[in-house]
């Protein structure tokens, strides 16, 4: 039975040791909370940090702390001190969090700790590559493991790959700066799903795909290495059950069944007073400072408060080895100092201040007890605590304030929206929480509790692995098929064994990559080997079918004993032969559609036209390509209202091309075909261009399309290099079976 991996940088327990033996406690953090109940439900195994140094662990120690993990299905992977500084606190935490959370003046890049980044994630990597079978699905998560998909799918290509970004995915204006940055996409699409918590971040990390990596995408959907990458939006819910059934328990029980609830409850009978509650991990992204500043502000707009409000803050301690986290902590000590010295009295301390971690039964306190929570991070990926807060209001009373820049303000429309950044709205807010009437509580609390209660933990997994499970899916069902080593066997077989062969191949994007300036690009002498020995093998036509002019193809291909066909079939040179241009073709139409051309090209920097004999090209490759693919589309438009009946227009690979409607690759295939008695043929291409000369084939014909795209073709490869390794095993078996004869 295939299973679930979950990867993710730690466990969700910390293990310790007393006295010789090894405890595992739970660990807080939205990610552990979230994906908990997830793994305690199907058939999953974990991998992950188990929150200890390798440093202080004999090889017993690791021995014993392997075996009790994976009891619970844990597989750990140990980091000793150096990687957890560079790797852990270093990189991702100086460098990747602060640039994720927007906060450029923070972000530092460091070459060691991005070498350690990488090592990191390779060790994660094969820890997931020892442990995956066919079948299986592994789910990788966050920031601190970005590359690890990529590394998993390079050594195991058929392992299906999820991945979920827990943090903001950034702009692309702010996601340019980082120095390591096509690194980082190319890791994250080692991934067959990659998934966010909001649209925004999807659109920002397509807008970087796009414009870093000038990939194609076509909605949701990235092609690359030949495979198709779904990206979509998953807001990631809550254990809604287990929230409100600790809730309901919470408040049937003693008012003083806990001395924090003791002490709470003391203040609000006393001065029928009101709770704000604040929780977070102590991190500069949360906002405390301005929660504090905005609580003050309030405080002294509002004497009559005073004595009858409390806030009660619980900072849960986080990443304390980072400067910026010690100076954050030392700043909220000073604030919470100053305002409880301004205002406190003798009966009342207006800030309850916790600096650490609470059993979850005193966080269910806390959260039934609060008439307010103030959920206000400057930035944050989702933003679990704010839902939570909602889960336990069983009787619908409670009011949140959220800050717009949550995640979860995208599906929590009903809250008190704020900006973080303004304070005087921070403070007029807990005005306006206050003094809600209950009835105004309630109609908002009823729509937001049931919105998280029907999208709710269960269901963001599965939606997650379901959706995972049907891109696998698609791979196995799909009409065209991998050209996998069975496959090119097959190919090469028949190869043998046929006694007149046809090898059809287009060039740019087929044969070759694609680059900036194609035309100054000299074709490789590797590639120039190949296509000369395929050549020389006995009753056997190889034709370059390609959209160049025939001075480039006369240029490089001449004297290889190639048939070269050029600007898609206006030209045409036989091995042996001279160049022939197709007759009876007028040129009259380029005088009228030039100038659409030229105005396009002109409203839209980094386009280009190129002139063909017969025909004309607009390239928008090194446009902006948001930019460029909308005028594309506006230009199709116009051309089609124009367009003669003897013009052709084709959409091609980031290029649209006008071309006479008798000139095509199939036009020109297909006298070829009818030239000789082909047992054999073989057609492999790229682009939309290509597709008329797979359907003039025979049936019998292979018909490879480079790249998993929409097709005629009935195979298709990853990318050119598979391609050209078959053409290279279709050499070598001509080599061999010249060796067998002699
Ligand atoms: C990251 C993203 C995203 C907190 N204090 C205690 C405690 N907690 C639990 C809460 C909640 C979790 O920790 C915090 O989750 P958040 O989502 O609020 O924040 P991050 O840790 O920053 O999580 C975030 C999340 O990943 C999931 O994708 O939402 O945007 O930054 O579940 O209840 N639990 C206990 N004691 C505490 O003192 N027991």
């Amino acid at each position: 039975m295939s299973k679930n991996i979950i990867v993710s940088n730690r466990l969700p327990v910390q293990a310790e040791s007393k006295d010789g033996e090894w405890f595992f406690t739970p660990t807080s953090g939205g990610l552990a909370t979230g994906l908990k109940s997830f793994h305690s439900e199907g058939k999953s195994l974990w991998v992950g940090w188990p929150g200890i140094s390798s440093d202080s662990l004999d090889k017993k120690s690791k021995r014993q702390i392997n075996e009790n993990l994976l009891d619970k299905q844990f597989c750990p992977v140990f980091l000793n001190e150096k990687e957890l500084d560079d790797f852990y606190f270093g990189f991702s935490n100086k460098c990747l969090w602060p640039l994720f959370h927007y906060f450029i003046e923070i972000h530092k890049f460091d070459l060691i700790q991005w070498q350690s980044y990488i090592e990191v994630n390779q060790k994660f990597a094969d820890e997931v590559l020892k442990v995956v079978k066919d079948g299986d699905k592994v789910w990788i998560h966050d920031y601190q493991l970005l590359l690890c998909p990529q590394m998993v799918k390079d050594i195991n290509p058929n392992v299906t790959i999820g991945f979920f970004l827990h943090i903001p995915f950034p702009s692309f204006e702010i996601f340019r700066i980082f120095a390591k940055r096509e690194e980082l996409l190319k890791g994250m699409l080692g991934a067959d799903l990659i998934g966010f918590h909001t649209y925004d971040y999807e659109r920002h990390f397509l807008s970087s795909v796009k414009r870093i990596l000038n990939l194609e995408v076509n909605f949701n959907i990235i092609l690359h290495q030949g495979r198709e990458i779904v990206v979509n939006t998953f807001p990631m819910g809550i254990d809604f059950k287990k929230f409100e059934e600790a809730a309901r328990k919470n408040l049937r029980i003693s008012p003083n069944s806990s001395a924090l609830k003791r002490q709470i409850n003391t203040h609000k009978l006393a001065n029928e007073g009101k709770l704000i509650l604040s929780i977070d991990r102590l991190d500069y992204t949360k906002g405390i400072l301005n929660r504090l500043l905005a609580f003050e502000r309030f405080l002294d707009t509002n004497p009559e408060y005073h004595d009858k409000i409390r806030l009660v803050m619980l900072a849960v301690p986080s990443r304390s080895k980072v400067p910026q986290y010690k100076i954050l902590k030392r700043q909220t000590d000073e604030v919470v100092g100053r305002i409880n010295g301004k205002f406190a009295s003798v009966n009342w301390t207006p800030v309850w201040y916790y600096y650490r971690s609470m059993p979850f039964e005193n966080l269910i306190d806390l959260y039934v007890s609060s008439d307010v929570a103030m959920i206000t991070p400057l930035r944050d990926g989702m933003n679990l605590v704010a839902k939570e807060y909602l889960a336990t209001r069983i009787n619908n009373d409670g009011v949140l304030i959220l800050s717009e820049l949550a995640g979860a303000s995208k599906e929590l429309s009903q809250a008190i929206s704020v900006n973080p950044f303004d304070i005087e709205q921070l403070s007029q807010a807990i005005k306006t929480a206050v003094e809600m009437p209950l009835k105004d509580q309630k109609e908002r609390n009823i729509i937001l509790r049931n919105r998280i209660k029907r999208y709710d933990i269960n269901k963001w997994s599965s939606n997650f692995i379901d959706t995972l499970s049907e891109t696998s899916k698609k791979e196995f069902t799909s009409k065209v098929k991998l050209v996998t080593p069975v496959i090119a066997k097959k190919i090469v077989k028949s190869y043998q064994e046929s006694k007149k062969r046809l090898l059809l191949l287009d060039y740019d994007g087929t044969l070759i990559g694609f680059h900036e300036n194609p035309e100054k690009v000299v074709p490789p002498k590797p590639l120039l080997d190949l296509l000369e020995n395929l050549s020389s093998h006995e009753n056997t036509d190889v034709v370059i079918m390609s959209g160049r002019t025939y001075t480039f193809l006369d240029k490089y291909f001449t004297g290889l004993n190639l048939t070269l066909v050029a600007e898609h079939g206006l030209y045409l040179k036989q091995k042996d032969g001279d160049w022939h241009k197709k007759k009876g073709l007028s040129n009259k139409w380029i005088e009228h559609l030039l100038p659409v051309l030229n105005t396009f090209t002109d409203n839209t920097p980094g386009t280009f036209i190129e002139h063909k004999t017969n025909s004309l090209s607009w390239h928008y490759r090194k446009a902006d390509p948001e930019l460029g693919t909308q005028r594309a589309v506006e230009l199709k438009t116009v051309l089609k209202s124009l367009l003669p009946n003897d013009l052709t227009l084709m959409d091609g690979n980031k290029v649209l091309e006008l071309i006479p409607s008798n000139i095509n690759k199939g036009t020109s295939a297909l006298d070829l075909i009818n030239k000789k008695k082909y047992d054999f043929c073989l057609a492999a291409g790229d682009d939309i261009t290509d597709e008329s000369m797979f359907s003039s084939l025979p049936p019998r014909s292979y018909k490879i399309k480079v790249g998993k795209k929409k097709t005629s073709a009935k195979h298709y490869t990853r990318n050119i290099d598979q391609l050209l390794e078959l053409l290279k095993l279709m050499n070598n078996s001509e080599i061999k079976k010249e060796i067998s004869i002699k």
